[in-house]
């Protein structure tokens, strides 16, 4: 399997009820490598950037509004099959779909407030990485 890298976000409900290590400890024992790692307040023009796929669905504004609504962190996760193993680790959208021991089942408040953002292709993850990241930031 190829080493591959993916961009995972811990969402402003997590941070904000102090859950960035225990999200971590889920990551890390599900074998992926956290190989870059910084928290942010994401700007309104930054969270409407980074979910522009999403500008014209009715949950937009909300969803924008929430990712600014308190601090981030940003990582890139390296492993085998880094990004659909972190999609697996994370869980479905809404929790309430989501398999037991994942993170949005464990920490998840609701579809929208739901802990942890993971990219969902390489395209996607290696323009999400740029977005955050200069090279010299992630060591693998
Ligand atoms: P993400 O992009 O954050 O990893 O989440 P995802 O792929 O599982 O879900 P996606 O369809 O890409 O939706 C992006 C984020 O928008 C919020 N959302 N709210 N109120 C709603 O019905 C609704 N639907 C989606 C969630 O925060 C979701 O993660
Ligand atoms: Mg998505």
């Amino acid at each position: 399997m190829a080493l591959e890298r993916t961009f995972s976000i811990i969402k402003p409900d997590a941070t904000a009820r102090n859950l960035t290590g225990a999200v971590n400890a889920v990551i890390e024992k599900a074998g992926l490598r956290i190989v870059a790692q910084k928290r942010i307040q994401m700007t309104r023009a930054q969270a409407e950037e980074f979910y522009g796929v999403h500008r014209e669905r009715p949950f937009f504004g909300e969803l924008v509004d929430f990712m600014i609504s308190a601090p981030v962190v940003v990582q890139v996760l390296e492993g085998d099959n880094a990004i659909a193993r972190y999609r697996e680790v994370m869980g479905a959208t809404n929790p309430e779909n989501a398999a037991e021991g994942t993170i949005r089942k464990l920490y998840a408040k609701s579809v929208g407030e739901n802990s942890v953002h993971g990219s969902d292709a390489p395209e996607t993850a290696k323009v999400e990485i740029a977005q955050f990241f200069a090279g010299n930031e992630i060591v693998g």
